[in-house]
């Protein structure tokens, strides 16, 4: 669905050597890149950070030797000790941030969402496309969740016949504190339209957002649960419930409901019981590093590999620009009610 024939790099680290990475933004996911650049990822090696929080640079350098602060970001893109940038600042600092890495020819993953509105993620797009190369991959991790690829084989393998729904749950036990509901849709319901797009291999081309009734621990200013109800280009639909205050634990689970059965993936077998003990004694994850820390561990892998040979191979700047013009539709849908339609401009790249 995004992959673009991409220019070889003529020198992807210096003399086949470790390429050397700034994490740009460490808090919660940057630092935790950081530390799996350092300890688990073949090939790379963080040397710069930055972020807007001095003392969060300072103490996230601190851990790993060899790691320097740059006070500004885009410093930290032009310095001569970096062949590659990841990118885990706020979404609204992601534009400019790309761009400089797109200006520098730099390889680039960009955590999710690519932008936070649909005339940014679309005009990194053109500036993606007018370097003539692919050097940006979206942090969609859960493409590289062993589950999700084998639901994605049973998919492809045809052996429940064709899919006709899914049925998604997304669980946080906890947000950050100025998390509202447009974040809900911006920064959570993402995934699971980049998960649509990913399994069923087809666009998202409306969207509904409904609250119901709010959790009576829901913080204030917050709606939460979330319904959504996200509709494809060939007639399928797929709900979402995001509940991002759950106090529980982190679960996210698929189902996939297609002609002759069903697969659910993000539960132990078994009936569906789940408290903060855990789900029939299977202990429920806290947050995403750990549900989801396989995947981050291969889709940090698979860039370092792809950026060593000049290429990028992840969903890229088309995925991420699908992705936010659905959610920034979902924000009118949260705002008028209403099903809101989305409508894609240009080709996806062959
Ligand atoms: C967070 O940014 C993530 O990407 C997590 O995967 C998601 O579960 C959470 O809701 C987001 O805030």
């Amino acid at each position: 669905m995004t992959q673009t024939a991409p220019a070889p790099r003529a020198h992807p680290a210096p003399e086949g050597g470790d390429l050397r990475v700034a994490v740009l933004g460490v808090g919660m996911m940057g630092a935790d890149h950081v530390r799996r650049l350092a300890t688990r990822t073949v090939g790379a090696r963080p040397t710069v950070v930055a972020d807007a929080f001095p003392a969060t640079a300072q103490r996230v350098a601190g851990e790993v030797p060899g790691v320097r602060v740059v006070g500004d970001p885009l410093a930290a893109v032009a310095d001569p000790e970096v062949d590659a940038v990841l990118i885990a600042t706020p979404g609204s600092t992601h534009e400019e941030l790309v761009l400089a890495c797109l200006q520098r020819g730099l390889p680039v993953l960009c955590e999710k969402p690519l932008t936070t509105d649909v005339e940014s993620s679309l005009r990194l797009v053109h500036a993606e496309r007018a370097t003539g190369r692919r050097l940006v991959q979206v942090g969609f991790m859960r493409r590289y969740d062993p589950e999700y690829a084998a639901l994605r084989r049973i998919i492809a393998s045809e052996e429940l016949g064709a899919p006709l729904m899914l049925h998604c749950a997304h669980r946080n036990a906890s947000v950050p504190p100025h998390f509202d509901s447009g974040m809900v849709v911006l920064d959570s319901l993402v995934h699971e339209v980049d998960c649509t797009r990913f399994l069923l291999g087809e666009e998202v081309t409306a969207i509904t957002v409904m609250h119901p009734t709010s959790s009576r621990s829901t913080a204030p200013g917050l709606s939460d649960p979330t319904f959504a109800l996200l509709e494809t280009a060939s007639g399928r639909l797929v709900d979402v419930e995001v509940f991002v205050g759950t106090g529980v634990g982190y679960e996210v689970r698929t189902e996939l409901v297609a002609e002759r059965g069903t697969a659910m993936i993000g539960l132990g077998a078994g009936p569906v019981v789940t408290t903060t003990a855990g789900v029939r004694g299977r202990a429920v994850p806290p947050d995403f590093r750990v549900r989801f820390a396989t995947a981050y561990d291969l889709e940090v892998q698979a860039w370092v590999d792809a950026a060593r040979r000049g290429t990028v191979d992840g969903p890229g700047t088309w995925d991420g620009y699908a992705a936010t013009a659905v959610t920034t539709a979902g924000v009118e849908a949260l705002r008028t009610g209403r099903r809101t339609e989305v409508a894609l401009e240009g080709e996806a790249p062959a």
